[in-house]
């Protein structure tokens, strides 16, 4: 049975007592550590926790035995499944920063808060740092400490190099249609999404059994990093065509110039006219003009071509399962639970 978010939210306020027990050690004043636990609350917990959950589960599976919601390894799981929850937030504070963006999961960004701020940006270093307070603290004995800890850090620079790549593929000022490809886009998605959201919970689960053996690393990343870049396309297609109010945040990738997977579609199929179109009102912070290329995106039938193009993705998905060599301790049954999560979302 997969574990529930009601069971996976029990074990956050052991949590942040240990991060409040780290802080007062140092005697900080009441006002920063009432600050830090409000950070902490607000952009750590209302989401979905499907990369968190997903280590919990994954580790159950590997296991063929659940683990029991209130034990020492659900809580020692759960864990490492609340550290990517950690990541994430570190990432959500400081992209929202920097998309212009205006809410996630239904509420203002962190930055838009009252009396927040840029105070965001330290924020979200403190949002990171914790990880490694809670990897030390419950880790350090255990033989896997050491390629936990090189893990994350390995893939925090993978997802800034696809955040990197991201941000300088749409600057603000200049629009250039020809800087977008098929081939940028693949990188992007792959860097910023897929290793954080797809490798590293399943990457933590095999540590935490004790099968994280290099062929099994190997076979998750050959599958997991091309879910993560539909992952990711679809996260592209819902920015524009979701209902924000369902979706829980308001699209920002045309006004922000993103070299994202609808505008490269766009690009493929555009006559020289509709061309045009794209090139006078994509990448400005301008929603009349917005609302251009969105019209434009239904002109082209993007949303039925989406459609068509996810089935493959998703058939492509499964004849790769199928392949998976289970002779370490791996199962397939950990990659189709993870695709019929993401296949056909709406947020
Ligand atoms: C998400 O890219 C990547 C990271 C590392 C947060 P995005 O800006 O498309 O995400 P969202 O649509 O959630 O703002
Ligand atoms: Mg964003
Ligand atoms: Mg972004
Ligand atoms: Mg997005």
């Amino acid at each position: 049975m997969p574990t529930t978010l009601k069971e996976f939210e029990s074990v956050w306020p052991r949590i942040v007592a240990d991060l409040e027990d780290h802080c007062k050690q140092y005697k900080l004043p009441q006002q920063s550590l009432d600050w830090f636990v409000k950070s902490l609350n607000y952009n750590t917990v209302g989401g979905k926790c499907n990369r968190g959950m997903s280590v919990v589960d994954t580790a159950s599976l590997l296991r063929g035995q659940t683990l029991q919601v209130g034990t020492e390894e659900y809580f020692k799981a759960a864990l490492l499944g609340w550290m990517i929850e950690l990541l994430q937030a570190f990432f959500l504070v400081s992209d929202d920063i920097m998309d212009s963006s205006k809410t996630r999961r239904g509420n203002p960004c962190w930055y838009l808060a009252p009396n927040v701020g840029m105070v965001a940006i330290n924020d979200a270093f403190m949002l990171e740092s914790s990880i490694y307070l809670l990897l030390k603290k419950h880790y350090r004995q255990e033989k896997s400490y050491i390629d936990m800890v090189e893990l994350f850090h390995e893939v925090t620079f993978q997802t800034e190099l696809g955040q990197a790549c991201d941000l300088l593929t749409a600057p603000e000022d200049h629009v250039d249609l020809d800087n977008f490809s098929l081939e940028k886009f693949t990188f992007i998605v792959i860097f910023k999404t897929a290793y954080y959201s797809f490798y590293l919970p399943v990457a933590l689960a095999l540590h935490y059994v004790g099968a994280a053996t290099p062929k099994n690393l190997q076979t998750s990343l050959d599958i997991l990093i091309p879910m993560g870049e539909y992952f990711q396309a679809q996260d592209d297609y819902l920015d524009a065509f979701a209902d924000p109010e369902v979706l829980g945040k308001i699209g920002t990738d045309i006004q922000d110039n993103k070299c994202s997977w609808l505008v490269n579609q766009a690009l493929r199929k555009v006559t020289p006219e509709q061309r045009k179109v794209l090139e006078e009102n994509y990448g400005q912070k301008d929603s009349a003009k917005e609302a251009k290329v969105k019209e434009l995106y239904h002109e082209l039938k993007l949303s039925e071509f989406y459609q068509v193009w996810e089935e493959e993705r998703v058939a492509d998905l499964r004849v790769k399962i199928e392949k998976v060599d289970e002779s370490e301790g791996l199962k397939k049954e950990v990659f189709e639970t993870f695709l019929q999560k993401i296949y056909k979302r709406s947020k």
